[in-house]
């Protein structure tokens, strides 16, 4: 079976890090794309006239459509493919699950991505002002994100027994987290989840480490 995706990546963007579970968990096949962002390989016209925001992750269907924003892809690839669902069936658990899954997509990785931090770097700020700007956004954003956890009961994953959207968000925001050395210790519903979602291979085998292009 050829692979009807192909997916335009780098192995340690936490937002292809979704995709790839996203795929993962609907047991789909790709073909992967290694852009090198460190290297800026994201803004040479090649990737550019592909993905005009020049970012990862991007897409392609076995049709030729290219697809942006990880959150559309992946609700793209759940409606394609509805089984495993990624979503609960009732609409307070859905609205429950994408506030799960925004309040890290749109609140604490938008702030944290390379090219925010090569911003600073680029306004005079050192590797210590660096480090405190990445924690302060994550604590802002998981506290929120434990809390709501904790009140709704949450089961083995954040919504109920079977991961879904916002257990793909969570895991690859917690590895980044990890790569800076911030303090997971307050957050024991989060920790609990992550470790329910890398004990499964979907997860496991989407790993940064996992992927050919890691250095
Ligand atoms: N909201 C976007 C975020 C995409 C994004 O920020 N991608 C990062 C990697 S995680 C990127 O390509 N960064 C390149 C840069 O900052 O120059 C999504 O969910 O797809």
């Amino acid at each position: 079976l050829s692979p009807s995706y192909r997916l335009f990546g780098y192995f340690r963007s936490s937002a292809a890090f979704r995709v790839r579970i996203a795929l993962n968990l609907k047991g789909l096949k790709v073909d992967h794309v290694s852009v090198n962002l460190p290297a800026g390989l994201q803004h040479q016209d090649g990737f550019r006239s592909l993905s005009p925001q020049a970012l990862v992750p991007l897409l392609e269907t076995a049709g030729g459509d290219r697809l942006v924003q990880s959150m559309a892809i992946i609700e793209y690839l759940d409606e394609m493919h509805p089984k495993p669902a990624f979503l609960p069936a009732d609409p307070l658990g859905r609205a429950f699950v994408r506030g799960l899954a925004q309040m890290i997509a749109c609140e604490i990785h938008p702030l944290n991505n390379l090219r925010v931090l090569n911003k600073l770097r680029e306004l005079g700020q050192n590797e210590d002002g660096i480090t405190a700007w990445y924690h302060h956004w994550l604590q802002a954003g998981l506290g929120p994100v434990e809390t709501r956890l904790v009140a709704a009961n949450a089961g083995t994953f954040c919504a109920g027994e079977s991961p879904g959207l916002a257990d793909i968000f969570l895991v690859p925001q917690v590895t980044n987290a990890e790569r800076y050395r911030f303090d997971l210790g307050p957050y024991p519903t989060i920790r609990r989840i992550v470790a329910a979602c890398r004990a499964l291979p979907a997860f496991a085998e989407a790993a940064p480490e996992k992927q050919p292009d890691a250095a």
